[in-house]
């Protein structure tokens, strides 16, 4: 049956008898009042599938402990429903008390305009650009397979639940739906259960003249069970959809619930206009009338309180999993002390010394190599020793080099889907226990771009391998090489861009990546080879993320020299050539600039001194190295798209070459 016709019979049903339901009614409405800004409509109309999943035992999660490792994952797809959620955990019992739903949307309130994750207790991920959450849903319930799948025994389930998400008809017109969901299908994802909020309406109106999909047939498609639609209205109709959700064996399930956006609302329900806006105090008014709610605003009844309340359950059913914990933990003590470990975001114990071992090898063995090459190789030689790793690649294996030999269960095929490659990455990385990775084209982080934003906001660890970074990918040509992904990417907060030269580099940006647990990390890395350009012993500068690799020889500097990746090596010949007409400069090395940017002042003083003449090279749009080498200064890059050749006839025809490095220099030294 189609979802989305106009048969919507269930559309404008009285309903609204559920006080449990009316209470979140009532919170939305009012907190959405009471900021002058909100969406009061969704969760007005998700009221009773939210009754269904939090207020009758369905949901599994302890209010005292939203950390609790085996919790079910409940994600609000459709962030501008925020409310719903904050009046959900409040009246659950988590520590968001109702001082701060009266605060809702305020400077430093605990429930901001849409959902975040590390902010309020209980939720999950950030959510409100549409598809995404649905698609961290989708990495949380691919994480519980994979932990089950490693950690349970026979008799000790101890990973074991469910990933919930509710999402509207516009996570649905996203794109990145049908990557996540397709995906979600192929791997049989039994324990996720979405519920789709289909109320007909979205910002421009009935969704008829924009979105008539068969949404049904469509999941169908993709390998879901399909459940629905039903009448999103009736508690016990949503509740028995979830249970024969949770019987599925096999495939991931998505339950259409009818609802009526802004149900309740004697005017406003089933319109446009009740998505967005306050519904103001007079028709607030007659929806307490016609809801039967005459408790004044942030008013609980205590009988409804109790009926809402999970402290209890969810203590018992946190305490019950501790117990069986505990007895696994008695029968497997490795496996349980490294999933307490992994959950807590903990790297092995040797890790260092791993690294360490790492690099000191790549030092003993010189090897001039591409650096996506050196990529693979510092995996091979990290990634049998850390099993969180997570690899994957949409589609590009072979050129992303993010395989690793035993990785057969470790690695992911995305097949085509960047966006939702990245997206689920910060789902995993959400769910905990994970690290995970994944491989592309530098060109195409275009594609995945807001869900790298999304773990940058959410200061998760995830970490992308973007190969092919520059037009020394030569022959494939500008729609493949990158110009302004490098710089793009660094102006995202809380993102490190890592674009090492050689093995030694690529290792340094692998540990940094990977120590890093408070945001996500890119590394942008050659398709060509590059020639060794440090040492073992450079290691602590290179985590600096600027470092003087080179200082300059007979005499002090009178100017420096900023190259990375595969243009440091232009900068090492331009110091050559410069030695040789008697200007000695100084070459810095600079990988990650978010990084050198943390260090102390005095530092990047002393590794850039004020006053001294910079120059910048790098394959990429220029005006980002102007922070560092000023007006004064020079860059040499490319403002331009590439063109289709081989790479050595690219440097040459855009002068990216040590030549022009050169000149910068001269004009600079007689400006
Ligand atoms: C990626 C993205 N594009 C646009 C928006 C702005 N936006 C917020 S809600 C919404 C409409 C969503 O419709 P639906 O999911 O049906 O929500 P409903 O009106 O039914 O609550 C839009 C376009 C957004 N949040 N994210
Ligand atoms: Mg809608």
């Amino acid at each position: 049956m189609a979802s989305n016709s106009s048969d919507k019979v269930l559309r404008g049903s009285p309903g609204c008898t559920d006080a449990r339901a009316n209470a979140l009614r009532a919170l939305a409405m009012d907190a959405v009042q009471a900021a002058n800004s909100g969406h009061p409509g969704a969760p007005m109309g998700m009221a009773e599938m939210a009754t269904a999943l939090w207020a009758c035992g369905v949901l599994r999660h302890n209010p005292a402990n939203p950390h609790w490792a085996d919790r079910d994952r409940f994600v609000l797809s459709n962030g501008h429903a925020s409310m719903l959620l904050y009046a959900l955990l409040h009246l659950s019992g988590y520590a968001l008390p109702m001082d701060e739903l009266k605060r809702f949307r305020q400077l430093h309130s605990k429930t901001p305009g849409h959902p975040e994750v590390d902010v309020t207790p209980g939720v999950e991920t950030t959510t409100g650009p549409l598809g995404q959450g649905l698609s961290n849903a989708v990495g949380m319930a691919l994480a519980e397979q994979r932990l089950a799948r490693e950690f349970n025994r026979p008799g000790y389930d101890i990973v074991n639940h469910h990933s919930y998400v509710f999402l509207g008809d516009g996570c649905l017109m996203e794109g990145i739906s049908h990557e996540v969901c397709s995906l979600a299908g192929v791997w049989g994802l039994n324990k996720l259960i979405a519920l789709y909020d289909d109320n007909g309406i979205s910002i421009d109106g009935p969704v008829d003249g924009w979105f008539r999909d068969d949404t049904p047939a469509r999941f169908a498609a993709y390998g879901w069970k399909v459940i629905g639609p039903i009448d999103g209205h009736d508690v016990r109709a949503v509740g028995s959809a979830l249970e024969e959700a949770q019987a599925s064996t096999d495939k991931p399930t998505l339950i259409v619930c009818r609802t009526t956006i802004g149900q309740g609302s004697p005017s406003r329900a089933g319109t446009a206009k009740v998505h967005g806006e306050p519904l103001g105090a007079e028709e607030i008014a007659k929806t307490r009338t016609a809801i039967g709610w005459p408790h004044a605003p942030f008013e609980i009844p205590a009988e409804v309180r109790a009926m809402w309340d999970a402290t209890e359950v969810g203590q018992a059913r946190e305490t019950g999993w501790k117990a069986r914990f505990a007895a696994y933990r008695a029968e497997y003590p490795a496996e349980a002390a490294d999933f307490e470990r992994r959950m807590a975001g903990e790297l092995p114990a040797n890790f260092d010394a791993l690294v360490q071992a790492a690099i000191t090898g790549f030092g003993d063995k010189p090897e001039a190599v591409a650096s996506r090459k050196s990529s693979q190789k510092v995996l091979a030689a990290l990634a049998p020793q850390v099993p969180e790793m997570l690899g994957g690649s949409a589609d590009l294996t072979g050129s992303n080099l993010t395989d690793f030999p035993g990785c057969e269960h470790r690695h992911i095929s995305y097949g085509v889907r960047e966006f939702g490659m990245a997206a689920i990455m910060n789902g995993v990385a959400l769910h905990g226990g994970l690290i995970p990775y994944g491989g592309t084209f530098l060109t195409f982080s275009d594609y995945s771009r807001n869900a790298i934003r999304m773990a940058a906001l959410m200061k998760k660890r995830v970490i992308h391998v973007f190969t092919h970074d520059s037009i020394g990918l030569g022959e494939d040509g500008p729609t493949h090489q990158s110009v302004e992904h490098v710089p793009a990417l660094r102006l995202m907060p809380n993102l490190d861009v890592w674009r090492p030269a050689d093995t030694i580099e690529t290792a340094v940006a692998w540990a940094s990546a990977l120590r890093r647990t408070d945001g996500p990390a890119a590394l942008a890395l050659s398709r060509q080879v590059l020639p060794v350009a440090t040492t073992p012993a450079l290691a602590d500068a290179i985590a600096r993320g600027g470092y003087v690799l080179s200082e300059a020889a007979g005499g002090a500097p009178r100017a420096v020299l900023i190259g990375t990746g595969s243009e440091l090596q232009l900068a090492l010949k331009a110091q050559a050539l410069l030695a040789g007409q008697g200007v000695p400069v100084r070459v810095v090395s600079m990988p990650c600039t978010s990084v050198f940017d943390r260090q102390d002042g005095a530092y990047q003083d002393a590794v850039l001194p004020r006053g001294l003449p910079a120059v910048a090279v790098e394959a990429a749009q220029p005006d980002f190295w102007r922070k560092y080498v000023g007006r004064e200064g020079g860059v040499v890059g490319i403002a331009s798209y590439g063109e289709s050749a081989p790479a050595a006839a690219l440097y040459k025809h855009f002068g990216i070459t040590a030549e022009a490095v050169v000149a910068e220099v001269q004009r600079c030294l007689a400006a």
